[in-house]
């Protein structure tokens, strides 16, 4: 990709977090980094790991490749390789990789000096990975607790966790990250038509203002939050999203045991009925 003139004002020096001009250049598009070469490592190793896992079978079929995590008899110590041992090593490859590009996109804020909103909404989806397979296994007592690695069997784990706990739709914290989910998608399909329908006009028509586009909302809904406050508020819902799908795992298992729908019998039991 050919280096932009106007980018060379952007690729500047410094802004590292560690390795100081050590790692400090780019490779065609990309900046590199100390955490760009650990991305590379960790990610080497964790493709590496999964297809040694696929390779001692029994299919090469990609929807059916499973990384398992060990028995829970082996609790929270390590397990053989071929019983789990790589799936753990795999999970701290994993967390590797993606907190070396959280890193990343650190050193890149830096060099740019603009706030690093972005590296932490990434850390949100650590955090609901991390719970995942590191905080709610460590709580319970055993890594078996994590999930496995294969796009299908990753969804049977899901599906069997949830009527552990017979609907978890009553788990009140996935109803937040779920309602936190849909408003995102509400806040991005009404801001990415908003803002298209004021700058992208049809051929001939004069690209309209933020004035417009205030208007247009507080014709509708008498409110605009107007063009910076969307933004806030659309980092602030999909934040959520994560941060209250992470709760309602940690809490599932070593904060309530039985299925979901009795824990709204304490409304049943309020004294305001009898
Ligand atoms: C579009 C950005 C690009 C990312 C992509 C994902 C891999 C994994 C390799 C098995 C939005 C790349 C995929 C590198 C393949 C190997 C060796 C992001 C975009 C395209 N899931 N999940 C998928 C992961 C969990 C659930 C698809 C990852 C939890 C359900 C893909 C993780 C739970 C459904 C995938 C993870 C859960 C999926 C599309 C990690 C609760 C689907 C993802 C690291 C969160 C959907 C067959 C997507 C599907 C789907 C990847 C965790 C539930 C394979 C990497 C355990 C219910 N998940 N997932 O577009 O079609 O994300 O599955 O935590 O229905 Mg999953
Ligand atoms: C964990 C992904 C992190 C990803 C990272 C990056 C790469 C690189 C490279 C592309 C959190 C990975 C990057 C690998 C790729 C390249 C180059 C994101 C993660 C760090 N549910 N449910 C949720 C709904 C039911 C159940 C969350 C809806 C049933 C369980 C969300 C419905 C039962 C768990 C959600 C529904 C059930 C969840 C997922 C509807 C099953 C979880 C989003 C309409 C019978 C999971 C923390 C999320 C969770 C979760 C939505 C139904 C069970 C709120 C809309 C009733 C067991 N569900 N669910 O967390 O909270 O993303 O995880 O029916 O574990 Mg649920
Ligand atoms: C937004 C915005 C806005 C914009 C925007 C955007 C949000 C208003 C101004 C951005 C939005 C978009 C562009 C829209 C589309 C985006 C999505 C739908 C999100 C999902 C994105 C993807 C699915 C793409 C994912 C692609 C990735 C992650 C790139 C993969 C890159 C690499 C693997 C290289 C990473 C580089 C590193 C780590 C630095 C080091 C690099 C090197 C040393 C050179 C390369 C080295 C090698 C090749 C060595 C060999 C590597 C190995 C062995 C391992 C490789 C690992 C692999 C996984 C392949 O709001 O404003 O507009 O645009």
């Amino acid at each position: 990709m050919a280096m932009l003139s106007f980018e060379r004002k952007y690729r500047v020096r410094g802004g590292t977090l560690i390795g100081g001009d050590l790692f400090d250049f780019w490779v065609g598009p990309f900046y590199v980094g100390f955490f760009g070469v650990t991305t590379i490592f960790f990610s080497f190793v964790g493709i590496a790991l999964i297809a040694w896992g696929a390779a001692l079978g029994p299919t090469w079929n990609p929807w059916q490749i499973s990384i398992d995590p060990p028995d829970v008899k082996y609790g929270l110590s390590l397990a053989p390789l071929q019983e789990g041992g790589l799936w753990q090593l795999i999970t701290i490859a994993a967390i590797g990789a993606f907190v070396s590009w959280a890193l990343r996109e650190v050193e890149i804020c830096r060099k740019l000096g603009i706030g690093l909103h972005v590296p932490f909404a990434f850390g949100m989806a650590i955090f609901a990975y991390v719970s995942l397979v590191v905080i709610r296994p460590v709580m319970l007592g055993a890594w078996g607790h994590g999930f496995p690695y294969g796009i299908i069997t990753h969804l049977d784990w899901v599906s069997n966790t949830g009527y552990q706990y017979l609907n978890f739709h009553y788990n009140p914290a996935h109803m937040i990250a779920v309602s936190f989910f849909f408003t995102t998608t509400l806040a991005l399909a009404l801001h990415g038509s908003l803002v298209l329908s004021a700058v992208n006009p049809p051929k001939g028509e004069t690209v309209k203002t933020p004035e417009h586009e205030n208007t247009f909302f507080r014709d509708t809904i008498g409110y605009s939050i107007g063009t910076l406050g969307i933004h806030r508020l659309g980092l602030f819902l999909a934040l959520s999203a994560g941060f209250w799908s992470a709760v309602c795992m940690i809490i599932s298992g070593p904060f309530w045991t039985l299925g979901w729908p009795e824990w709204w019998d304490w409304w049943l039991k309020l004294p305001i009925w009898s």
